[in-house]
């Protein structure tokens, strides 16, 4: 299986299965000098974690980090970082049931297809587990940009017909399980995930990421424009099927002069852009937005087929999330933080001493 790894300056490879001894990733290109320390890391995995609320997956992992290499004296030396959790609470069992067959909407089909061979234990690589490794990695990431006065904030927008209509409060997303900035509609988030758990289904959500203090001059047109990169990044994190940059969608039916950010000596007029124009950082705030699907693993029978090509009834038992996108806040939020760290050497790199030049029009 390639393409585990992620950037190319600040490169990230992830390994690990969800029901394995263990997961980890190696982090290739940090800034030497950082402090570095296991508590900082595990303070974002918390936050990411199972178990920590009755609305997400009740497996209790400890999500507790070992740092194997690449720090000295609390600092990264430059050499690679390499992270390891241990899986401290796997229960494979609940798969024996399914290991035959292959749950509509989930990745066990396409990777019987592809591989031939497939980890069925908690969906082995499948799983939401990898993203423990992100969060990870993004805590040293966000710590860095934090450095250069970067800071990624994200919240939960939506779950299912619930929305956060409201001013936001973004001071409040770490109150409450669901990252919800609208304190007012967390009672009502508790009533219909309750009712939703009960019934056995699962339902989608959005998820919004905000990047404030990024420098103008981020992003590499034109393979590497910044939204791009943002846009694959997202699309990366299990459960992703759309995202959004600045107005996204919504620009369909803008016209170029609502669209069009006005600039004025004091700045620009608004944000529609979502801060990347021409797929480089425009030095107005970052704006990401992106929906998670309902889960697929369900306990409300379905139809599907086994190895065999036979049609056979499923019902997935075991830990499950209702809704991944109550816990995806803090992952779109290291995903966004490894994505402007990669571009932010990549920028220093190529543009580190770039000055304006007014080329002479006159001839
Ligand atoms: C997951 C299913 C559940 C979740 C898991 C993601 O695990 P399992 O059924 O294999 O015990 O608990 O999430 C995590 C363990 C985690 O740390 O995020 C899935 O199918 O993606």
């Amino acid at each position: 299986m390639s393409s585990n790894s992620f950037g190319k300056l600040f490169t990230v490879t992830t390994f690990g299965e969800s029901h394995g001894p263990a997961i980890g990733c190696v982090i290739d290109g940090c800034p030497p000098g950082l402090p570095i320390a296991a508590d900082r890391i595990e303070q974002q995995l918390q936050r990411r974690a199972t178990g920590r609320s009755r609305h997400t997956s009740q497996r209790h992992e400890e999500d507790a980090v070992e740092i194997l290499s690449g720090v000295f004296a609390g600092h990264s030396t430059g050499a690679p970082i390499a992270l390891l959790v241990r899986n401290t609470d796997a229960r494979s069992k609940d798969y024996r049931k399914i290991a035959e067959q292959f749950r509509p909407g989930h990745a066990d089909w396409t990777y019987h297809k592809k591989y031939g061979i497939r980890d069925y234990q908690g969906g082995g690589r499948s799983s939401a587990r990898e993203t423990t490794m992100r969060v990870a990695a993004g805590a040293i990431a966000r710590d860095y940009l934090a450095t250069l006065g970067i800071q990624i904030r994200g919240y939960l927008a939506q779950i299912g017909p619930l929305r956060t209509d409201h001013t936001l409060q973004l001071d409040t997303v770490d109150d409450n399980p669901f990252f919800c900035p609208d304190p007012a509609l967390v009672p009502e988030l508790e009533a219909f995930m309750d009712k939703l758990r009960k019934s056995g289904d699962s339902v989608g959500a959005r998820v919004n990421v905000i990047a404030s203090g990024v420098p103008v001059g981020l992003g590499e047109p034109v393979y590497g424009k910044l939204d791009a990169e943002i846009a694959a990044a997202m699309m990366s994190i299990n459960a992703v099927k759309g995202v959004e940059i600045g107005a996204g969608f919504a620009a369909v039916e803008q016209p170029g002069s609502v669209h069009r950010d006005e600039i004025t000596p004091q700045g620009f007029l608004s944000n529609h852009a979502g801060g990347v124009l021409g797929g480089i950082s425009s030095g107005q705030d970052i704006l990401v937005s992106m929906v998670y699907k309902p889960t697929s693993s369900l306990r409300l029978p379905g139809k599907t087929i086994n190895t065999d090509g036979e049609p056979v009834e499923i019902v997935t038992t075991g830990r499950h999330d209702p809704c991944v996108g109550i816990r995806a806040t803090p992952i779109a939020e290291a995903m966004l933080a490894l994505v402007l760290m990669d571009q932010y050497l990549r920028n220093r790199a190529q543009c580190g001493d770039v000055g304006i030049i007014k080329p002479d029009i006159s001839q």
